[in-house]
């Protein structure tokens, strides 16, 4: 752990062939952060943009090597990311990103290092999903272990000595299971941070020493100095840290403490961190230039969805949609979380989404003749919807927006109070593009109020933000790449219990359909 880091220079053409040694499990690798632009069927989710591998099946992933930044890729099969599939990415820039001449630094003054954050869990992901899908809901509990380029302590050495589970190392052997970096005194450091993990933000700190934040998610950023950082699975960072603390004493050596704590999940008493999601500005690059007419559409121009979080309980796929039912004290149903009363599942029809998606709309026309009942049910509106959200059965379909190319959309994320009573963070990622997050408050979101609010200037783009406890976040962007993206929850064990919801954009450009996509 974690997987191998590859590496590209922006504009290549990568191709990588995966094959399936596992002989039980299924699998699909997902290049997170990567945009797929016209090559939405590597864009490697199970049941949404391609069959599965089987047991010793390949494929051959082809794409284009952009945005630059720091990325990563992960299986997108139930929850097998955190058994361990996951790795870094590094697309490097054509041209020397802006930070270099703004923090005075040549490209060759400063040394790259990647920091993969993971969290681990001694249960697999098959123990873990079954715990999710039963009838009680056995939660999957906190991390065995935080892991920084793989290596940390397991639970067990505050308790026990000797030999770590699942580890050649024992408890004793702090050497070996301290993860360490290595740097001169006197140079300049790029930290490539990356949250791989499943569930929990991670606040990362460097004794001594601030972090400047250059990159997010792929986007470069005005340079920003914190002192701690806040990262959420599926996130990422770059900062440039000097290594400018400490004393040349007669072993020319000193150490500092890396530490990285759990954020945002009650495990411990920590502050949130530094909410720097919400302060960086965003320079001007001229690959994303186009993206920026999302921010000067006019107000009558964006198709605003509002999506509402919920938890609640499931019923059958084949239920109508408005038949609820109080589930409270039964203890019957499965927990399920939900977008305006809607779990997502995946198509079981045996075609992937991107089968059916395109199939109908060369048989159908785009856009399609309402009402629709193909390719997945369409997220209902919040006027639809006069229940009030509540913990009632929940339909579960494969629900899908529809948008067509260049349309500007802008989903509002609201959060809410789950069954437990209380409210949590979420990560929200969308595959295929980035966002501009052009708002978020807390409590109930209020359209006329809220949206002449909104930072339209110098919002950050990025590709996952975090929906904070009781609050709403509003992303906006341009549909510039037809195809079918998954936008879901980070948090592998919400993403299986139904938070996400599949963007179809212009599917009749999407291009002819495979075999490689039917029938799976
Ligand atoms: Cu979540």
């Amino acid at each position: 752990l974690p997987g191998p880091l590859i590496e590209a220079e922006e504009g290549d053409t990568i191709r990588i062939t995966i094959t399936n040694k596992n002989e039980i499990m299924a699998t699909t690798v997902h290049w997170h952060g990567l945009h797929q632009r016209g090559t939405v069927w590597n864009d490697g989710t199970s049941q949404i943009t391609q069959c599965s591998l089987s047991p010793f099946e390949s494929q051959t992933y082809e794409f284009i090597a952009y945005p630059a930044g720091t990325h990563y890729w992960h299986s997108h099969q139930g929850m097998t990311a955190t058994d361990g599939i996951a790795g870094p990415i590094v697309i490097h820039p054509k041209i020397p990103e802006p930070f270099y001449e703004e923090l005075n630094l040549s490209v060759d003054d400063v040394e790259e290092q990647m920091l993969f954050l993971m969290d681990y869990f001694d249960d697999t992901s098959l123990q873990r999903e079954a715990g999710l899908a039963s009838e009680s809901l056995n939660w999957i509990g906190n991390p065995a272990s935080l892991l920084l380029n793989g290596k940390g302590l397991s639970k067990y050495c505050t308790n026990f000595t000797g030999q770590q589970p699942f580890s050649k190392y024992s408890c004793s052997d702090t050497l070996q299971w301290t993860p360490s970096i290595l740097v001169e005194q006197g140079k300049t450091y790029r930290f490539r941070v990356v949250n791989g993990g499943g569930l929990v933000m991670q606040n990362l700190a460097i004794n001594q020493h601030n972090m400047t934040i250059v990159e997010v998610d792929g986007t470069n950023v005005v340079p920003y100095t914190v002192q701690n950082l806040t990262i959420a699975p599926g996130q990422r960072y770059s900062v440039i840290v000097y290594a400018d603390q400490g004393e040349n004493d007669d072993d020319g050596e000193e150490n500092f403490w890396m530490q990285s704590l759990v954020a945002g999940r009650p495990l411990s008493n920590m502050p949130e961190g530094n909410w720097v999601l919400n302060n960086i500005t965003t320079t001007t690059r001229t690959t994303h230039e186009s993206e920026r007419t999302a921010l000067s559409a006019n107000e009558s121009d964006v198709t605003r969805y509002h999506l509402t979080l919920t938890q609640g309980w499931s019923t059958t796929k084949s239920g109508p949609y408005g038949d609820r039912v109080s589930c409270a004290g039964g203890g019957t149903c499965q927990v399920v979380w939900t977008l305006n009363n809607i779990s997502f599942v995946y198509p079981d029809s045996g075609n992937p989404l991107i089968y059916t998606a395109v199939e109908e709309s060369q048989r159908l026309g785009w856009p399609l003749p309402g009402p629709l009942s193909v390719a997945g049910d369409s997220v209902p509106s919040d006027d639809d919807d006069t229940t009030p959200p509540g913990y009632y059965i929940q339909q579960q379909a494969t629900s899908v927006i529809r948008l067509n190319e260049g349309d500007v959309a802008e989903f509002v994320i609201e959060n809410s109070v789950g069954i437990g009573g209380t409210s949590e963070f979420h990560p929200w990622h969308f595959h295929g593009h980035s966002f501009w997050v052009v708002g978020r408050g807390i409590g109930p979101y209020n359209e006329t109020q809220d949206v002449p609010n909104y930072n339209l200037v110098n919002p950050v783009l990025r590709d996952t933000t975090v929906g904070l406890k009781n609050s709403w976040v509003a992303i906006r962007f341009i549909a510039n790449n037809p195809g079918v993206w998954y936008l879901h929850c980070h948090i592998e064990s919400h993403l299986t219990m139904g938070m996400g919801f599949v963007v179809i954009v212009s599917p009749n450009k999407i291009g002819s359909l495979t075999d490689s996509v039917q029938y799976c």
